[in-house]
């Protein structure tokens, strides 16, 4: 019914970790297709700006460090829903809450090494993927 897009992002650990792979995997295996794709070491501006909603919250300085720590793979996916259903996928922020079966739920503990980011809204994907990729944010039909 409404074809999205929605941005995804493998944080520093699960690089290191090497789960770049299993993440992507899981998204194309749904269905969904990648429309743009990078591998960088996040700016420490881009970090900020990427999280400004979490600028006065406690962790922020540690959301930062963690995400500037190395670098991480990030994608636009597209797809029936994707926004929605990439955070189905995805799973609850604490992975100890993370239902088995979601990408937390199945590789991860510890709310500061939560594997991957995704947008929580369209409206947050479209700013996401404009920061990031500098456009592609529209909605496709
Ligand atoms: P999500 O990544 O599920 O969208 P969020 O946007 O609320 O979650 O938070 C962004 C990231 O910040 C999250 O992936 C992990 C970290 N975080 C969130 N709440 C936290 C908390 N209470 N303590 C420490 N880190 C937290
Ligand atoms: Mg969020």
């Amino acid at each position: 019914m409404a074809v999205e897009r929605t941005f995804v992002m493998i944080k520093p650990g699960g690089v290191e970790r090497g789960l770049v792979g299993e993440v992507v995997r899981r998204f194309e295996a749904r269905g969904y297709t990648i429309k743009a794709a990078k591998f960088l070491k996040v700016p420490t501006a881009l970090a900020k700006e990427h999280y400004a909603e979490h600028k006065a919250r406690p962790f922020f300085g540690e959301l930062i460090e963690g995400i500037t720590a190395g670098p991480v793979a990030a994608f636009v996916f597209e797809g029936e829903s994707v926004v929605k259903v990439a955070r189905t996928m995805i799973g609850a922020t604490n992975p100890v809450d993370a239902a088995p079966g979601t990408i937390r739920g199945d590789l991860a503990t510890e709310m500061g090494e939560n594997v991957v980011h995704g947008s929580d809204s369209i409206k947050s994907a479209k700013r996401e993927i404009k920061l990031w990729f500098g456009g592609k944010g529209e909605v496709v039909k």
